[in-house]
This record gives C-alpha cells, sequence and structure tokens, in this order.
C-alpha cells in the first residue's frame, strides 16, 4: 500500500482527525479507536513501512523511547507493548505501529489477559 493511501499517513498529516498523545518531527502517538483497555495508544514512526523491517533504526528508536515515555507518564505499572508484522499476525493496518496497551488490576475488570489482537 502507498503512503498516499495508508490511514495512518492520514492521520499524520492531520486529514483524518486523531487524539494526540505525543508527536515530534519522527513520532506520533495517539489514542486507538478500539482501544482493549482504557488509554491504549498506538505510537507509530511517521516513516511510511508496513513491517518493522521497513523502518530506518534511529525512527524505531525514537517510537519506542517515546512508548516509554507515555508510559511512565501514565504511571503504568502493568501494561503490553505489541507490534504486529502481516495478516498472519493479525497485522490490520499496513503502518508500523506499537500498541502500548494499559493492564489495570482485576477489580476495574477490562483489559486483563492476553490482548486478543
Ligand atoms: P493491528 O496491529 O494492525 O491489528 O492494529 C491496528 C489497530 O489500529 C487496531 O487496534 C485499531 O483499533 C487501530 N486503528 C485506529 O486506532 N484508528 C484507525 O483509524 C484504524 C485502526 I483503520
Amino acid at each position: 500500500m502507498s503512503a498516499a493511501a495508508c490511514i495512518f499517513c492520514k492521520i499524520i498529516k492531520g486529514e483524518i482527525p486523531s487524539m494526540k498523545i505525543f508527536e515530534s518531527e519522527k513520532t506520533l502517538a495517539f489514542l486507538d479507536i478500539g482501544p482493549l483497555s482504557k488509554g491504549h495508544s498506538l505510537v507509530i514512526p511517521k516513516h511510511h513501512g508496513a513491517k518493522l523491517h521497513d523502518i530506518p533504526d534511529d525512527q524505531l528508536a525514537e517510537v519506542l523511547s517515546v512508548t516509554k515515555k507515555i508510559a511512565i507518564a501514565q504511571n503504568l505499572q502493568d501494561y503490553n507493548i505489541l507490534q504486529n508484522n502481516g495478516r498472519i499476525a493479525h497485522q490490520i493496518v499496513d503502518h508500523v505501529h506499537f500498541h502500548l496497551i494499559p493492564k489495570p488490576n482485576a477489580e476495574e475488570g477490562l483489559g486483563v489477559g492476553w490482548p486478543t489482537k
């Protein structure tokens, strides 16, 4: 898929609205529209590439660093980082993205267990 047709590139360009959490020259983080738990966010490189191996190292390094900063800012203690590559691995959107999925405690009753996507 070309960058022009990519939904996350449209979010980066502001052509599609999103709930932004963080933005820099290389990285964007926003809330997932189908959250697996409260605060589920996506952290993406602005460089368009479908899979991890398509992304330059400097972009990946910043994405991981931003993911860590968001986890700290949200004061998360238990959380999953998930990054899918390819249909069999449950990738739906062909622009690399890291899921940051907070795991609330059992009493809150949401998002407990292994992510299902
Ligand atoms: P996946 O790793 O490709 O399976 O995850 C794609 C995610 O992108 C999924 O959790 C969707 O809810 C999310 N998403 C979004 O936040 N905004 C969108 O416009 C679209 C998908 I399309």
